[in-house]
């Protein structure tokens, strides 16, 4: 298959990160583009690498339109490619559909792309991450493996750095962050390895139901040539797995094939006949958990997972764990940011959504001593905050809510709250902890009703902790989490 960008007319659907990621692409590619996105306050994202910012001006200034498109907009145009902030049932979407135009993401384009064979340069190999949850930190992890086994590899795509500038590196191996959205605009792409780590209730706001939010994640395995699936998890595997299609199965049961947990006699233990948890692949053991210093079962299960996508890579298990201590965890997922008369506040930013605080409740509760007292609250994403409710009784003392749907956690749970700020809830909660408690951040909920994003959330929480305690400088650090 060949595919020609200069054969192609394109209209690119908004001009965030992933736009002008495309129109930086297509203008370096010679194609012809244009682009409109609905916001009238969106700004030029400058690339330090690329010698295109007097190009990317001139054509934010003549190509982008912010107006009500009509018919004749899309005259000429065949492909829309579509940022994944925008839904598919969009007016414009509607609109190009009507005139005939192909309607497609960034990653798509990637897929073709790379399945264009370009004179001497070989396709990349791609992996595909996906999940409610884990999927930077599976993606990140995957990638740290890799380099750190030889393995020239980039990440890219939910993550940050828009596919296209991946397919412009010099990797072999992209691994790719998959959201949904991104997914739902991809029809094409081959993966060496593809996952769905877990899927809870997200992004329904969107979606709509969570049938149709599953069956946009499994798009994933499409042309997946094989599937790393959580034995124990809902909705994770290929519900028609291709002939050809490898699984790899994990799991924190025992089995003797994949990814496993099991018992054995610790030879780095002194007492000799001490048993203790090993991850196992095949049935034989590649680590102790004890010498895991990633924080709670999720994140063996995210282990796992990322083992089973560099084995599918020609990286062994057996090499790739050695690499694991040298993995740093990225910010806002539960880091602890602060600790002042031995109340610790733990910024957990990226729960956008109740999986995400679940798990951070479950692994943080057994190494409380004393009360944990819950900040959260945002924009709910239509999810049913109610299923939080056994979990909040189980471990949390009280609940200071904020945002949009701050009212949802009121009706989830007595001991709640309403705040206007993220100072007022910062104050509040320290008001009410004492020494051994806990202040965690871990909202469940988006944030854009009130910040910028989850990472610009996480940062008014440490700043507001540091200003209500003078502080000024003080190292973060991941909080030692199990479960
Ligand atoms: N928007 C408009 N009008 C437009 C275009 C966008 O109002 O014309 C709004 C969207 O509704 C959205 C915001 O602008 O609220 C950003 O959307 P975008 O498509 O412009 O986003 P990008 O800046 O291109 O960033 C996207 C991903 N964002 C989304 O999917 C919303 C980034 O994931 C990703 O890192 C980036 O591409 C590079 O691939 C962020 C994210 O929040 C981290 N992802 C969601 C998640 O993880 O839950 C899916
Ligand atoms: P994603 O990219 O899917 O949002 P992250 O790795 O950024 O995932 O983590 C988001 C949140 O989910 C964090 O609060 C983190 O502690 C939690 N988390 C990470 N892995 C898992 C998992 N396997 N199951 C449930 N929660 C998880």
């Amino acid at each position: 298959m060949t595919y020609n960008v200069r054969e192609h007319s394109y209209v690119v659907g908004g001009l965030g990160v992933t736009g002008q990621a495309c129109v930086r692409f297509l203008l370096q590619q010679k194609a012809t583009v244009k682009a409109f996105d609905t916001r009238a306050n969106f700004t030029l994202v400058t690339n330090p690498d690329s010698d295109l910012d007097t190009d990317m001006q001139a054509f934010m200034a003549e190509k982008v339109t912010c107006n009500t498109l009509s018919e004749d907009y899309f005259d000429g145009v065949d492909t829309l490619v579509l940022s994944p902030g925008l839904a598919l049932n969009i007016e414009q979407v509607a609109l190009a559909q009507k005139c005939g135009v192909e309607v497609i993401g960034d990653v798509e384009l990637f897929a073709r792309l790379n399945a264009t064979k370009n004179g001497a340069t070989p396709a990349k190999r791609v992996v595909g991450i996906t999940g409610s949850n884990g999927k930077t930190t599976v993606t990140l992890l995957v990638n740290h493996l890799l380099k750190a086994c030889g393995v020239k590899s980039i990440e890219a795509g939910n993550v940050g750095r828009p596919v296209l500038e991946a397919l412009q590196s010099d990797a072999d191996v992209v691994v790719m962050e998959l959201s949904s959205f991104q997914l739902e605009t991809t029809s094409s792409l081959v993966l060496e390895a593809a996952t769905v780590l877990n899927i809870s209730d997200d992004h329904l706001d969107r979606h709509g139901t969570l049938e149709a939010y599953i069956d946009a994640k499994h798009r994933i395995f499409d042309n997946a040539k094989s599937a790393v699936v959580w034995r124990d998890g809902e909705f994770v595997a290929p519900e028609e797995p291709l002939a050809s299609q490898e699984l790899i199965e994990y799991g924190l049961g025992e089995s003797s094939t994949g990814f496993a947990i099991a018992a054995f006699e610790d030879k780095n233990d002194g007492s000799s006949d001490k048993q203790s948890l090993f991850i196992t692949f095949n049935g034989e053991s590649l680590i102790a958990l004890s010498e895991i210093h990633l924080a709670g079962m999720h994140n063996v299960l995210n282990i796992m997972a990322a083992l089973g996508i560099c084995l599918k890579l020609g990286v062994s298990p057996e090499l790739a764990v050695k690499h694991l201590h040298s993995f740093k965890s990225a910010p806002h997922r539960c880091v602890e940011i602060a600790r002042v008369n031995d109340i610790r506040y733990i910024d957990d930013s990226k729960a956008t959504n109740i999986g995400a605080t679940v798990a951070a409740l479950e692994g943080l509760a057994p190494t409380i001593q004393g009360k944990l007292i819950l900040i959260a609250g945002g924009d709910a994403k239509g999810a049913d905050i109610a299923s939080l409710s056994p979990y909040l009784t189980k471990y949390v003392s009280h609940v200071f809510a904020v945002g949009k749907d701050a009212h949802l956690f009121g009706k989830s749970f007595t001991h709640t709250t309403r705040v206007a700020t993220m100072k007022d809830a910062v104050k509040a909660a320290t008001r009410l902890a004492a020494s051994g408690d806990v202040v965690l951040l871990s909202p469940a909920c988006a944030s854009l009703d009130m910040f910028k994003n989850y990472m610009h959330r996480g940062d008014v929480f440490k700043q507001d902790v540091y200003d209500l305690h003078n502080l000024h400088s003080q190292n973060d650090r991941a909080v030692e989490v199990t479960s």
